[in-house]
């Protein structure tokens, strides 16, 4: 399954995300140039349990049919508005159920998605099958999430300000990346609100009237394959569209670097708001650091 853009006018930067099989980590410093750019590292996490393992089948089994909490959309796209509070819709389902509707379940009305779920508290009975990737720095404040769903699923344009290594177990997921200095195209939500780090454009239909300079911005795409991940800088607008029939990936968000609060992004919340920076950081790394 392909997703298409709709939008004639967005134009495509040109530039392509390479592939860099195994790096050590000098080499993924040299490919990403200083962890500034992102690239595409196959092979490495083909080496998980995960990889080789996770089934329907062998999740169901570890998973024991217990009670999980699932995102929903009744439009494919997992977003936060003030209408519901800027919290995603969400329902209790047990696994099973969840694969069920995976599997056979009916996509009209609406989706689910096993939606950004820490795996350390939520399923620490499948740690065991995943690797801390060596690229990231030990010790350092770390979050690895689950993400699992179906294709049609679209999370929408918007940055983390985190490191970030998101890796693709089963299916595919195609992500369009916007560089942190094409910010000025693509209006974020005000650095005072709740959302500074969503873009305001829905990017496959988007309002020109309303938002005429996204018609300038450029992207550049890429699609990752089961077994490969993807860096991506922190403060790089992202949307990301789930392929195939089951899609699971797992990402690792990892503190930010000083020079990093430097970027455009950094400086327009810490200029209209500090709070929201320490708001963000707090709300990805509230959670214990990489042992
Ligand atoms: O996989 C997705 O749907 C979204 C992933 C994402 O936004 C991220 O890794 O930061």
């Amino acid at each position: 399954m392909t997703t298409t853009l709709e939008n004639p006018n967005l134009q495509n930067s040109g530039n392509t995300i390479s592939r860099i099989n195994r790096p050590t980590l000098a080499e993924l410093k040299q490919a990403t140039k200083g962890f500034n750019k992102p690239v595409i590292i196959t092979d490495t996490i083909t080496e998980w349990k995960a990889f080789k393992s996770w089934s329907i089948e062998y999740l169901n089994q570890a998973l024991n049919n217990k009670e999980i909490k699932i995102s929903i959309s009744n439009n494919k796209i997992f977003t936060f508005t003030a209408e519901n509070d800027y919290i995603l819709l969400s329902t209790e389902m047990k696994f099973n159920d969840f694969t069920n509707w995976i599997l056979n379940g009916d996509r009209s009305e609406k989706s689910y998605y096993l939606y950004q779920t820490p795996i350390d508290q939520s399923f620490p009975e499948l740690l065991p099958d995943i690797q801390t990737p060596e690229y990231i720095k030990k010790g350092v404040p770390l979050l690895a999430n689950l993400w699992i769903g179906t294709g049609g699923n679209i999370s929408p344009l918007h940055w983390d300000s985190a490191q970030n290594l998101l890796c693709q177990v089963r299916g595919r997921k195609r992500i369009l990346l916007f560089e942190p200095k094409q910010t000025e195209f693509l209006y974020p939500f005000p650095a005072n609100s709740k959302i500074p780090h969503m873009s305001q454009v829905k990017i496959n239909d988007p309002d020109l009237n309303k938002f005429p300079k996204f018609a300038s911005a450029k992207y550049t795409e890429c699609t990752i394959e089961a077994g490969e991940m993807l860096f991506i800088p922190p403060f790089w607008w992202h949307q990301v569209y789930s392929l195939d029939q089951l899609n699971i990936a797992i990402n690792f968000w990892w503190q930010i670097r000083f020079k990093d609060y430097f970027t455009p992004q950094a400086r327009r919340i810490l200029a209209n708001s500090p709070q929201q920076v320490w708001y963000l950081i707090k709300s990805i790394f509230s959670k214990k650091a990489n042992k």
